[in-house]
């Protein structure tokens, strides 16, 4: 498998309980690179871009309000399969329903407060890497 390169978030409930450094074990014991990383507090307006694809559904607004609520992680993860490898990593987007052992189902709070963030393919994830880096902070 070629390598690749992901987008991941760490939400605000991850922040707020300080779970930055677990997190990113995680990914570094998957194999996965963190090269690129910055902690920012989104804007309602980047958080509604961000999350565009899901602007008809009920969820949207308590989901925007959220991702605002508290700083953000964003990260480059870069490693064989990125994008597969991270979504096994985070669990199922329901931390009830994730396997033991991913992030979601060890930190998550709820299906919203759900700690992480991961790119669903190869495409949005190269979106996803333009939306919030440039190539200079992306160091390999
Ligand atoms: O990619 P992933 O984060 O696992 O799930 P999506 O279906 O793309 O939904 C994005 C985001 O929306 C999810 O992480 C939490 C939130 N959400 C929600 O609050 N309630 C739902 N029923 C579904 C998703
Ligand atoms: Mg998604």
């Amino acid at each position: 498998m070629a390598s690749e390169r992901t987008l991941s978030i760490i939400k605000p409930d991850a922040t707020r309980r300080n779970l930055t450094g677990k997190i990113n074990t995680k990914f570094e014991e998957a194999g996965l690179k963190i090269v690129g990383q910055k902690r920012i507090r989104l804007s309602k307006e980047q958080a509604e871009a961000f999350y565009a694809v899901h602007n008809e559904r009920p969820f949207f607004n308590d989901l925007v309000s959220f991702m605002i609520s508290g700083p953000v992680v964003v990260q480059v993860l870069e490693g064989e399969g990125a994008v597969a490898k991270n979504r096994e990593v985070m669990g199922a987007t329901d931390p009830s329903k994730a396997d033991p052992n991913t992030i979601r189902a060890q930190f998550a709070e709820s299906i919203e407060a759900n700690s992480v963030h991961g790119s669903d393919s190869l495409e949005n994830a190269r979106n996803e890497i333009a939306f919030f880096f440039a190539q200079t902070e992306i160091c390999p």
